[in-house]
């Protein structure tokens, strides 16, 4: 019995009608120019309307979106008279509790440094542990960084920050040997060779993965290795970072952190401070559904840019194709990209081919909106358009039990709705997936401000406008790493001077001279599901 109603069921019908002929035919990929114009006409970064440039801080005139803005511009939670005699200490603060907060930590205590780490929710409930397909590393004779660094600055449109990309792909196979080290279970083949497969935009196969439940496998290593250095590092959890603190030399020196069951507050000293506190997905840009765990809601963005950290290509935001479309209960949940890059091909209602399938994230995200507004969408019985991806493709060309060996967490998630991908299409609709701006990164995983390290979704410059599939996983670890390393060293010889909150009186002074008051106090922590007028 299938888990589609009727009026769906009469579609899937034409798909598998379809599907004898879609499997010898390619459907063919797009010029530059054609990807250009399809972004243009239908990728959400072009709504103008929905964006604005922001009025206050060293970034002034950034342009990101109204719902990002009203958070950056927010009013702080504490006053500059706020106490700040300490209730911890330590050298190096990690404030987020994913991958790249958790790599960080690792790096800082094996340089010697005195570890404190603070999450908002649960260590590991973070987009990490969410992430699906893979991560790429060049590791192959056929491959190498400098291909990598070519897929990385193409996809991201040329305009990365080259010296980003040049660490993220130098570091990438010594971040896959690590993991390995740590006990990471990789897909492998019988030889014990990895598996490696194509994601969209990538000229070679290096997405590494564990089935599809990559990020939670290099989550689950990466706790247990911070676990088995406790007292070293000390994890925090349930205690989100409201306000970061600088000394009166402008180096930064701790954070306030509240208490997220209490609601106490407390200046948590250190000599240096890694922000790894993921993207905003939470905040549904435009109304989109998301990916993202439920505390992403952009509090790095905030905390950083409140101290004048500079921030960057927040006009990009990524919205991933195969968002699930239905049933309604896990709309906007991840269906992985590795799905296409077995083999299901997307079709509209009619089962017909308007894409291929592994065009780059924004093109073929832009492909499904632009053919869901030609009428060419299915409808589900509550309102929600979609398009299908034919996941039963895959077993049809790589044999039975694909599916279920190379996708199990996807298989469960559609049959808990008493839909079998196996042998039904599922439906799917972009969804707000990454932010490709936010803090400006150096090379290091050090930023403008002295004392304050950044790693993974928190930063910008990495990926250009478009983030490739497999390249996040990547990044937390090696900005991760990098930050962490480095945050220790400068722990070791820094001169901390006397904590102080003044710039939050020039903060609220900017504030009122540029007559802004967008009612937010910020960063909000946890989004805001209250039903509205
Ligand atoms: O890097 C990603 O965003 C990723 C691997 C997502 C996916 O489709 O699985």
């Amino acid at each position: 019995m299938s888990g589609y109603p009727p009026e769906m069921q009469e579609s899937v019908r034409m798909v598998e009608a379809t599907r004898p002929r879609r499997l010898k035919e390619t459907f063919p990929t797009m010029s530059l120019e054609e990807r250009e114009a399809l972004l243009k006409a239908y990728h959400p970064d072009y709504k103008d309307e929905t964006f604005r440039a922001i009025r206050v801080g060293v970034s002034k005139g950034q342009r990101m979106p109204h719902e990002l803005a009203d958070v950056v511009e927010g009013r702080p939670h504490i006053g500059p008279d706020f106490d700040l005699t300490p209730i911890a200490e330590t050298d190096v603060l990690v404030i987020g509790g994913g991958g790249a907060g958790a790599s960080a930590a690792l790096l800082a205590q094996e340089n010697g440094a005195k570890v404190i780490l603070v999450t908002k929710l649960r260590f590991g409930d973070a987009n990490t542990m969410m992430a699906q397909g893979g991560i790429q590393a060049a590791d192959r004779p056929n491959d190498s960084p400098t291909i990598h660094y070519l897929d990385v600055i193409g996809g991201g449109h040329f305009t990365n920050v080259p010296e980003l990309v040049e660490a993220l792909v130098m570091d990438a196979p010594f971040v896959i040997k690590w993991l390995e080290e740590l006990g990471m279970m990789f897909d492998k083949e019988p030889d014990g060779t990895m598996v490696e497969a194509h994601g969209g935009g990538t000229s070679r196969k290096r997405m590494h993965s564990a089935r599809d439940y990559t990020g939670a496998e290099i989550m689950r290593v990466l706790r247990d290795e911070v676990r088995n250095r406790e007292p070293d590092i000390t994890v925090i959890d349930f205690s989100p970072a409201i306000e970061l603190v600088l000394d009166d030399k402008g180096q930064v020196v701790g954070a306030v952190v509240m208490n997220l069951e209490t609601g106490a507050k407390g200046y948590i000293q250190a000599k240096a401070v890694i922000l790894a506190t993921g993207g905003g997905g939470r905040l549904h840009y435009q109304g989109f559904p998301t990916t993202n765990h439920y505390g992403a809601t952009a509090d790095g963005v905030v905390l950083a840019y409140r101290i004048s950290a500079p921030l960057g290509y927040l006009e990009s935001m990524q919205y991933h194709p195969t968002g699930a479309a239905f049933p309604e209960q896990i709309l906007g949940q991840l269906v992985t990209e590795k799905v296409r890059g077995l083999g299901a091909q997307v079709v509209n209602k009619y089962g017909e081919q308007f894409v291929y399938p592994l065009e780059p994230r924004d093109v073929e995200s832009a492909a499904f909106l632009r053919e869901c507004a030609r009428g060419n969408g299915v409808v589900t019985p509550t309102g929600q358009v979609g398009v299908w991806l034919d996941s039963p493709m895959i077993d049809i060309i790589h044999g039975p039990g694909t599916i279920q060996r190379a996708l199990p967490a996807m298989v469960r998630q559609f049959a808990r709705f008493g839909i079998d991908m196996t042998k039904e299409p599922i439906l799917v609709y972009p969804t707000l997936h990454y932010q490709n701006g936010g803090v400006r990164l150096r090379a290091d995983g050090s930023t403008e401000i002295p004392g304050l390290f950044i790693a993974g979704e928190v930063s910008a410059g990495v990926h250009g406008h478009n983030r490739l599939m497999g390249n996040s996983l990547l990044e937390i670890l090696v900005f991760g790493r990098r930050s962490g390393r480095n945050a220790a060293l400068w722990s070791h010889q820094v001169k901390p001077g006397k904590p102080t909150l003044a710039h939050l009186e020039k903060w609220n002074r900017e504030l009122e001279e540029a007559g802004v008051n967008t009612g937010v106090v910020s960063p909000i922590l946890l989004p805001d599901y209250t039903r509205k007028k």
